[in-house]
């Protein structure tokens, strides 16, 4: 549970941030249709739910900044029991007013004049340039006259790079869920089974647990199926032999994870898999013990890269000096995608990787990222040695960057390859 309170500093905080005599807007996520007259579930925008912990639609966060000072409004739905009747209760500009630490709230509906007059007398506008609400632009038809115009999402995605301690605490709510997915995931029998009846596994533990599958979609790759890297159709059967690679995580209190194992169909281990799989977990084990406030992601990047061009050159997969290999990018070929990346509302969380001036930012206590290396293998690349061919492979954790070093919020979840195969056994 976030408090009020921590919604009110952060509001504070994107004050200071913002240049004097500004009107700051920013509205709630407009409810997007999936066909016809049916919407997709409701999900608020991660900017708007940073800062206000607010989940209806129809609503919008003023801040206007004089001097040094400034004031925030909240603008909700008023409560109008005819359109409750089809779409649920809403909270309602009492209540709002009740529960919200700002300065006044008011109904949606007055929106558009408060900013009119508000506007007169500021010359700096922010929104986000990615909304497109009405009151957005409304805000742009008067920013065309003599306002300068900024980004909302960047001073906010800015405060989202490091996170709290209630925000890391929600985090570890929703990997208690994921753990318990994967765990039964691997005491499952698989072989015949369809990779969307083990998605279904993970979306009845999430929905039952009372958290979200769709921080992203699941992805469940039988076999030669795992080198598509955003493989979501998970309609093939499992076969004995082959492994599975599962990159599933919910959605719990607006908070992501994002946990991939790959395990064996048939609860163990070839003596191919076993080599491949070993390499891509002591890379993983070794990126993570490198976390610490001031390591530089790229640096990671490049030991990881590093690691997976020594072990295929080992393996055979590769031929040639690991030095020119690395150089001319040949590793790319079977480990293409970046180590991690942030995680935090958004499973990708869209906080900047660089400064203002394009230098790269390091890693800070309170940020939250992935690590996830693989080797993706394809079935019909017959410079692979065979035994090989067919296998891809991740193995993926959230880590938390901590004063001292790092933490990993997944660590309980198996993946050492004896943990993995007691588990099917047990
Ligand atoms: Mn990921």
């Amino acid at each position: 549970m976030i408090q009020e309170k921590e919604y009110a500093k952060r509001r504070a905080r994107l004050a200071s941030l913002l240049q004097p005599n500004s009107i700051a807007l920013l509205c709630s996520a407009e409810p997007k249709i999936r066909s016809n007259d049916t919407e997709y579930p409701y999900r608020q925008n991660s900017n708007f739910y940073y800062l206000t912990g607010f989940t209806e639609p129809d609503a919008a966060l003023v801040i206007i900044k004089g001097k040094k000072s400034f004031q925030t409004y909240l603008f909700v739905q008023p409560k109008d029991p005819q359109k409750e009747l089809w779409n649920g209760s809403v909270l309602g500009v009492k209540k709002a007013k009740k529960r919200f630490l700002v300065d006044a709230v008011h109904s949606i509906e007055h929106l558009e004049a408060f900013l009119q007059k508000e506007s007169e007398a500021r010359s700096e506008f922010y929104y986000e340039f990615a909304q497109s609400t009405k009151a957005v632009q409304k805000v742009q038809q008067l920013s065309q006259k003599s306002y300068t115009r900024h980004n909302l999402t960047k001073p906010i995605e800015r405060l989202r790079l490091q996170k709290s301690p209630s925000e890391i605490a929600l985090i570890k709510k929703g990997m208690e869920i994921t753990k318990e997915a994967h765990h039964h995931a691997m005491q499952l029998a698989k072989e015949g089974m369809m990779e969307y009846e083990l998605q279904a596994e993970f979306e009845y533990i999430f929905t039952k647990r009372g958290a979200y599958s769709d921080a992203y979609t699941t992805i469940v790759a039988g076999g030669n199926n795992a080198n598509t890297l955003h493989y979501i159709k998970n309609d093939q059967k499992l076969e004995a032999g082959e492994l599975i690679l599962i990159d599933a995580g919910c959605e719990y209190s607006y908070y992501a994870t994002d946990i991939t194992r790959t395990i064996p169909v048939s609860g163990k281990f070839s003596d191919a898999q076993r080599e491949l799989y070993s390499l891509v977990l002591d890379v993983e084990k070794t990126i993570i013990s490198m976390i610490k406030p001031g390591v530089m992601r790229s640096d990671l990047q490049k030991v990881a890269e590093r690691m997976l061009c020594e072990g295929m050159v080992r393996l055979g997969i590769l031929q040639g000096s690991v030095k020119k290999l690395l150089k001319k990018k040949k590793h790319k070929k079977y480990f293409p995608h970046g180590i991690g990346h942030y995680m935090g509302i958004d499973v990708h969380d869209s906080c900047p990787y660089k400064t203002k001036k394009g230098k790269e930012i390091p890693l800070k206590p309170g940020m939250v990222l992935t690590i996830e290396p693989g080797l993706y293998l394809p079935k019909d690349d017959k410079k692979i040695p065979k035994k090989y061919r067919g296998t891809g492979i991740r193995i993926e954790d959230d880590i938390l960057v901590t004063k001292e070093g790092c933490e990993n919020l997944s660590a309980d979840i198996a993946k050492e390859i004896e943990e993995i195969e007691t588990l099917y056994s047990s």
